[in-house]
């Protein structure tokens, strides 16, 4: 017995799922990308880009924290799919092992900031406060107060930029402190819980939400059926779904013009990600029984 006394004890590996919950546009799947060190969620200037529970896993010397990125909570009775996205995020907070509540200080604590705060008041969990965009000037920081006044309900409280890269070391730090030793959940090269095809479908409707305006995006549904890996060349079948007829003219644009925009914006981006060259196939489709696919 004493012999193992002296023997150095081996390092503990921690393990487990932090769930990042906010309202819309607050920065989640930005913050989600810049943790994980690679762009894996789709990030638009406009509420409800995510709609899937993605996860971005870190692997690091201390263990595997899988972040969990949720759809934001956004109360907008017209629009049909808020209420299957909210709840999606409830989902989302069972059974993990820390939740990360993201703020964004230029937007006053409004309606669903307190539903937001209400989903993770109950939760028996280590809760972190991460009041992102720090890098926005002060003058438009008009709320970060109010934020921080609600540090005494969190563990700790960060004040980050996900955009900048800033701060975020101290908050893996924390997290990986936080974290219940485990055996890590994903093999060490696989980073998300999404597939391929899915994947480029998301890259796809976030150069759709960037390229299109009001409501068009939100009409939207992307899927990829084919994905066929030539050696020189990937070949991408592709076709986004809306339910009007009115928005299929939209998402195309006049001659053409809008379509072919979305579609180099994502070619590119495919490209630089794959490091190979890209075919992309686009096409649009009408179909009204699009919102029971999402
Ligand atoms: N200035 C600044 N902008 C940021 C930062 N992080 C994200 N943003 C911007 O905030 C907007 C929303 O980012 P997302 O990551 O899509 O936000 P989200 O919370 O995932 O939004 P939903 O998926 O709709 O819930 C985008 O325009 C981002 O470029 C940041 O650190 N600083
Ligand atoms: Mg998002």
């Amino acid at each position: 017995m004493a012999k193992e006394k002296n023997q150095p004890s081996a390092p503990v590996f921690k393990s487990g799922f932090v769930t990042l919950i906010g309202r819309s546009n607050v920065g989640k799947s930005a913050l989600l990308n810049t943790l994980v060190g690679t762009k894996i969620a789709a990030v638009t200037d406009k509420p409800q880009t995510t709609r899937d529970i993605i996860h971005g896993v870190l692997n690091t010397a201390q263990g595997q924290a899988v972040f969990v990125d949720t759809p934001g909570i956004f109360k907008d009775k017209g629009n049909p799919l808020s209420g299957k996205l909210i709840q999606r995020a409830h989902e989302a907070l069972e059974g993990i092992d820390i939740v990360m509540y993201v703020a964004d200080p230029s937007k006053s604590l409004g309606v669903e900031e307190r539903a937001t705060l209400a989903m993770v008041r109950n939760l028996d969990i280590p809760k972190l406060l991460v009041i992102n965009k720090a890098d926005l000037p002060k003058h438009e920081k008009l709320y970060l107060d109010d934020y921080l006044a609600l540090g005494d309900q969190f563990t700790a409280v960060f004040e980050v930029s996900a955009e900048e890269n800033r701060h975020i070391q101290p908050l893996k730090d924390k997290v990986f402190e936080l974290l219940p030793e485990g055996q890590p959940t994903y093999p060490s090269d696989q980073l998300t819980n999404i597939n391929r095809k899915f994947w480029v479908a998301e890259i796809i409707r976030e150069k759709i939400f960037k390229a299109l305006r009001q409501e068009v995006p939100y009409s939207t549904h992307v899927e990829v059926p084919e994905i066929e890996e030539k050696p020189d060349v990937y070949v991408i079948k592709a076709i986004v779904y809306t339910y009007d007829s009115r928005y299929k003219k939209m998402i195309i644009g006049t001659g053409g013009r809008s379509i072919k925009e979305i579609g180099i914006a994502a070619r590119k981006e495919l490209e630089a990600a794959l490091n190979k060259k890209v075919f992309l196939e686009l096409e649009v489709e009408t179909d009204r029984r699009w919102e029971e696919k999402i």
